[in-house]
């Protein structure tokens, strides 16, 4: 049984409330840090954790925290980002509805180790039923006196506001982010600068996914040292992973990182093993934008390694024969799967999110998901899976930002692993191009 760093207390009935999670623990971190700590004592204890950015990248968060420009003569910011967009993600929608102010707890904590007095939780406009959960949850943190002027008497001011997007993908992306928060539109900025150095309204900002920033909770309550000595190597601490796909227990689950991947999908505790008593096909296991692996890559190495759910052991093989543990964003996919169909509507949805700015993506994403829909319809040709390739290799790399690269990793990864699957809907058309050929229902 994994830690429950997060999740222990979120189904107490009216967690929601301020009452309640206070009650029960809540906003003690705060107290710790404002009252006993100064704000380089928080910085280090976020350090020593260990912890990684949550959000895909998993960037050492004590590291992005301590390259914050604090000589600047600017204002300082923190950013949540929440615009959770990545398909098969799913995880700081159920934070964020459930247990809200675990994340404004993380948010007046971190704000106060980085200095900043102005705050901002950007939300994906989707989610417009947590914007008014949030909402709630600020108004009361401000009327027991844990945000606005002098925070619990101590010199410490903050103010924290909720600003949803309005349905892009491309603002999760951190600098898309920022331009759109800024009220432009949401196009990637080039990096460098960093955030860091020049982030909202050219001043030094830290941008932090939502579960990243809930975690400094315990973090600054049991200590970085404590957080560290769960997980293995340079992954400590927990992860909320969502998972999805053909598998008999979907949901989303807090585990300990350095489980292994075998537990993680047979055992009870979590996915409960393939549904309809199938075998596992393949599985993507940080959201769309990583490598898809087939069923024993995602068990073991290619060295015939365990592989376990950690940062390091999931990318083990690069991107020949490993994948990335990105956002927890965990897909299985039975032996009736279609990899084709389910490329082709991952090639669909980078197309349609490119924001368009660099060629290659705008124009190579287009072009994927064109040649992915003759061939799953029937109409392909042998050469379209080469050209599938050159297409994915020409946009790796040569974007602004990563957007390019996630919607290139899924194609060249599928075709490197299921060449034949590709190669048999262009040689039997007839077959493929009936919908019915893969399962969409139970
Ligand atoms: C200061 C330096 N800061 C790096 C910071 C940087 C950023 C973080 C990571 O992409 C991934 C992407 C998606 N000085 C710095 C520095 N930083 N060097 O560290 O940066 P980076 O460039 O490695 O990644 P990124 O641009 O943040 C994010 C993948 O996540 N992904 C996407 C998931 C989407 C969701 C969602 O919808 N919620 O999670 C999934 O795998 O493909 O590779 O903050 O500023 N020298
Ligand atoms: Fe826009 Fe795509 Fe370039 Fe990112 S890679 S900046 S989404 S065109």
């Amino acid at each position: 049984m994994g830690k429950k760093l997060l999740t222990a207390n979120i189904n107490i009935p009216g967690i929601e409330t301020f009452d309640v999670y206070r009650k029960n623990g809540g906003y003690a971190s705060v107290e710790k840090a404002l009252k006993t700590m100064t704000p380089d004592e928080v910085t280090e204890e976020v350090k020593k954790s260990g912890l990684r950015g949550r959000g895909g990248a998993g960037f050492p968060a004590g590291m992005k925290w301590s390259f914050l420009d604090r000589k600047s003569e600017k204002p300082r910011y923190l950013v949540c980002n929440a615009d959770e967009s990545e398909p098969g993600t799913f995880k700081d929608r159920y934070l964020m509805e459930k247990i809200p102010h675990l994340l404004i707890e993380g948010m007046i904590t971190g704000s106060y180790a980085l200095g900043a007095r102005t705050s901002y939780i950007y939300i994906r406009g989707e989610y417009m039923y947590i914007v008014r959960i949030l909402e709630k949850a600020i108004e009361e943190a401000y009327a027991a006196g844990f945000l606005g002027q002098n925070i619990l008497g101590t010199p410490y001011s903050l103010d924290l506001y909720v600003h949803p997007g309005a349905g892009a993908y491309i603002c999760g992306e951190e600098t898309a982010l920022l331009e759109s928060l800024e009220g432009k539109r949401g196009n990637p900025r080039l990096k460098p600068p960093f955030p860091a150095v020049a982030g909202l309204y050219a001043a030094p900002t830290v941008v932090n996914n939502v579960e990243t920033i809930a975690a400094v909770v315990p973090i600054v309550n049991g200590g970085g040292d404590e957080y560290a000595k769960i997980g293995i190597g340079k992954s400590t601490g927990t992860k909320l992973i969502s998972a999805s796909g053909h598998i008999n227990k979907p949901g989303i689950y807090e585990i300990d990182l350095g489980l292994p991947v075998e537990e993680f999908i047979y055992s009870d505790e979590y996915c409960g093993g393939i549904w309809k008593g199938r075998k596992m096909k393949a599985v993507v296991a940080g959201g769309s934008s990583v490598p898809i692996l087939p069923a024993d890559l995602i068990l073991k190495t290619a060295k015939g390694e365990q592989r376990l759910m950690t940062y390091e052991s999931l990318a083990d093989g690069g991107f020949v024969s490993g994948t990335m543990l990105g956002s927890g964003g965990f897909i299985v996919y039975d032996e009736t799967a279609c990899i084709v169909r389910n490329l082709w509507t991952f090639a669909r949805f980078y197309h349609h999110e490119s924001c368009g700015q660099c060629s290659p993506c705008r124009e190579g994403t287009g072009w994927m998901e064109k040649v992915l829909h003759r061939i799953e319809h029937g109409h392909g040709h042998m050469s379209d899976i080469d050209l599938l390739v050159d297409v994915a290799k020409k946009i790796e790399g040569n974007t602004i930002c990563p957007l390019g690269d996630a919607a290139a990793w899924p194609v060249a990864s599928a075709i490197r692993h299921f060449r034949e699957e590709f190669e048999y809907h262009v040689k039997y058309p007839e077959k493929v191009s009936n919908p019915k050929h893969f399962e969409l229902e139970p």
